[in-house]
């Protein structure tokens, strides 16, 4: 049963298209205190959902903030990453429901920090909207919220392949040294990433023709090869004359205003630069339109970045600080003057202040940024999609954004940011990926072998090995690190060998992906989701399902020959060396100590369960999808419901696109 509750006059976020009547009843579970929510939580009590956050599955412990952000630092203290995701589901003997806190602006979510069994809510706007879901299983409340804000984004088929990505390929000559890279050692690669270097002083939809002379060429030649390049557009215009996106922008009163009716100005990549009011329904048609110049040369998908939107200064804030700046020159420079002046300079970017400094033109009203700051990736998204859908009405367009809110899960993917090539995110990457799909956005993955830092060849290969599942496999890295694509690895075998499996998986990938989102279910579960009952499946935060049929448990630690896996159920584990299957053997339930060699992966069947095969290829478009292999631990006479479709049309459902396999 969903229950939508109204406190004052809210904004209409439009996550949700299609609202239930308004309930004129009290709400139940929690008291209300102003802007605060509160809720004792019982001893047993799992808490679920939140999205992009860190920390666990269950959210239990630590305090969350809805704050979209440029946030580099993953931290185990961090509370805001670039979403705002404010959905949770609350599970115990007594309790089970799930609480969608619909509002533009900032949530913090204190889930028994302050005090081990009080869950508070507050939030700064004092207008919102609230859904409860009240329904017998976790999965039952995803089901009946994923029902109510409508069915996510499907990306062509080829985005499910392999992609490599680089802050940055600078130039079109090294672009093809990836590709060769890939092709020459045999790799699987669908996707190539253009980061900002490929624009003109990081001018959102131009081509550096220096670097990128025969960019459309390149585009064909790539294409030819089975390889997409999908280039990056950022949150902000470059204020330059002569620019047609600046000046546009600035005759049509697309731009966000400051407290004087002039276009904000900020400092982003190119220098000066002026948001577009991705809020305001005209300059978001006319930005999603501009992608078209891309498209015209073949393009055929896209990243948004810097979308919370991230600011490295308000030109306002700089002038002053230069002011100031100068009063510490002939001081003493102590503690207190020190840190006055470091926090003076440091505090410059993505300053609070600023956000409460600018203005959206919203359905007609003038609103002050902060109040919906947690909607600019996502109106920035929907209107690209938008426009994607004027522009190609029969193709899928490849679009997945930085920053979030629920409601944009209909017109992209995210990728889960900047990590760092550490261990421990690799395992939260692991942990972030059932948290998005309760909230819908199915379509994601994080940077493989980690953003930030130096990478090493078993952290690659591990985190590839994880990577495999997530719909979004992309292996990415910042600038000035070293290289981490799979064909630097030393052991090309092992590469090749987990990138192969990945495309051996597709079909079944696929099918449960598109599954899932057809049917509103989730994707990845956390064991907790599918044995509620046992309580140390519910306490397993380091082992997933992916689809029906599948189980995985990853090694995430360094110089480990292997892990502890838990199996709520006997199963059959299949050990897969590179892409060939070297073991089948079936396991009883409980606890066993499985070894994980640097070249293989290990999964784990259900009972009753079939897992499809494919042949390896180079690329989706090389691939058959008749000609499967079934391994399975089941009856004879069993059978699974494969999914398949063209792959690009937008028109999907699941009529006319299952076929039934049967062992
Ligand atoms: O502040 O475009 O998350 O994937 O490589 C860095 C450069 C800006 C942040 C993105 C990252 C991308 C990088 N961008």
């Amino acid at each position: 049963m969903i229950r939508r509750f109204v406190i004052g006059t809210p904004l209409d976020t439009e996550a949700v298209l299609h609202k239930p009547e308004v309930d004129q009843g009290v709400l139940p579970y929690f008291t209300i205190e102003g802007t605060t929510l509160g809720m004792k939580l019982a001893k047993e009590d799992v808490v679920y959902g939140l999205g992009e956050n860190v920390r666990g599955i269950n959210k239990r412990g630590w305090i969350y903030e809805s704050n979209c952000t440029d946030q580099p630092h993953h931290h185990e203290n961090t509370r805001s990453l670039y979403g705002a995701h404010n959905f949770f589901i609350v599970k115990g003997q007594e309790h089970c429901f799930g609480l969608f806190v619909d509002t533009p602006g900032r949530v913090i979510f204190d889930i028994g920090y302050n005090r081990v069994d009080d869950m508070k809510v507050t939030l700064e706007n004092e207008d919102y909207e609230l859904y409860l879901l009240e329904e017998d299983t976790p999965e039952a409340i995803v089901h009946a919220f994923r029902e109510l804000i409508g069915q996510s984004y499907v990306p062509p088929k080829w985005a499910f392949g392999f992609g490599q990505s680089r802050w940055s390929y600078f130039t079109a000559e090294e672009v093809r040294e990836v590709a060769r890279g890939y092709r020459e050692n045999q790799i699987p690669l669908d996707m190539i990433y253009l980061d900002i270097d490929y624009m003109e002083r990081y001018k959102d939809f131009t081509i550096d023709r220096e670097a990128f002379p025969d960019f459309e060429e390149l585009v064909a030649e790539m294409k030819a090869q089975g390889i997409h390049l999908i280039p990056i557009i950022d949150g902000g215009v470059k204020v330059e004359e002569g620019y047609d996106v600046y000046e546009e922008g600035v005759k049509h009163h697309y731009f966000c205003k400051d407290v004087d009716g002039d276009d904000f100005t900020v400092g982003v990549w190119p220098g000066k630069c002026h948001f577009p009011d991705m809020l305001n329904e005209e300059a978001g048609r006319w930005f999603g339109r501009k992608y078209k110049v891309l498209m015209d040369m073949g393009i055929e998908g896209f990243w948004n970045d810097m979308n919370e939107p991230a600011i490295f200064y308000s030109e306002k804030r700089l002038k002053k600080v230069f002011e100031k700046v100068g009063d510490f020159k002939d001081i003493n420079l102590d503690l207190k003057n020190f840190n006055a002046f470091q926090d003076l300079v440091g505090n410059v970017s993505n300053n609070p202040e600023d956000y409460k400094s600018f203005y959206h033109n919203y359905k007609g009203q003038k609103i002050r940024h902060d109040k919906v700051h947690n909607l600019f990736g996502y109106y920035m998204t929907r209107s690209a999609q938008e426009a994607f859908e004027e522009l190609e009405p029969e193709k899928r367009v490849l679009l997945f954004s930085r920053s979030s809110y629920i409601g944009m899960h209909r017109y992209g993917g995210i990728w889960m940011g900047d990590n760092k090539s550490w261990w421990s995110h690799l395992l939260m990457n692991l942990k972030m990926l059932p948290s998005l799909n309760m909230c819908g956005f199915m379509y994601t993955g994080a940077d493989v072998g980690g953003f930030l830092e130096d990478t090493t060849e078993d952290l690659l290969l591990r985190w590839m090995a994880l990577g495999i599942f997530m719909p979004l496999f992309r292996d990415h890295s910042a600038l000035n690190t070293r290289r981490q694509e799979a064909y630097v690895v030393e052991d090309k075998a092992a590469v090749r060998g987990i990138i192969s499996l990945r495309y051996r998986l597709l079909p079944y990938i696929y099918s449960e992906f598109m599954k899932a989102t057809l049917k509103n279910t989730m994707y990845a579960r956390p064991l907790g989701f599918v044995w509620p009952e046992d309580p140390e499946a519910v306490e397993t935060e380091d082992q997933l399902m992916i689809g029906e049929s599948i189980m995985i448990a990853p090694v995430y630690e360094q110089n480990k020959s292997g892990r502890t896996v838990y199996l709520p159920e006997e199963m059959k584990l299949l050990r897969f060396d590179g892409a060939v299957l070297a073991e089948e053997q079936v396991l009883a339930a409980g606890r066993h100590y499985i070894k994980v060699g640097m070249n293989e992966v290990v999964i784990f069947v259900r009972k009753g369960h079939i897992l499809p095969l494919a042949q390896p290829a180079q690329c989706v478009a090389e691939m058959d999808w008749q000609d499967l292999t079934l391994v399975h631990f089941a009856e004879e006479g069993t059978s699974y419901e494969l999914y398949d479709d063209d792959g690009i049309s937008r028109r999907v459902s699941l009529e006319g696109s299952l076929r039934t396999l049967t062992v």
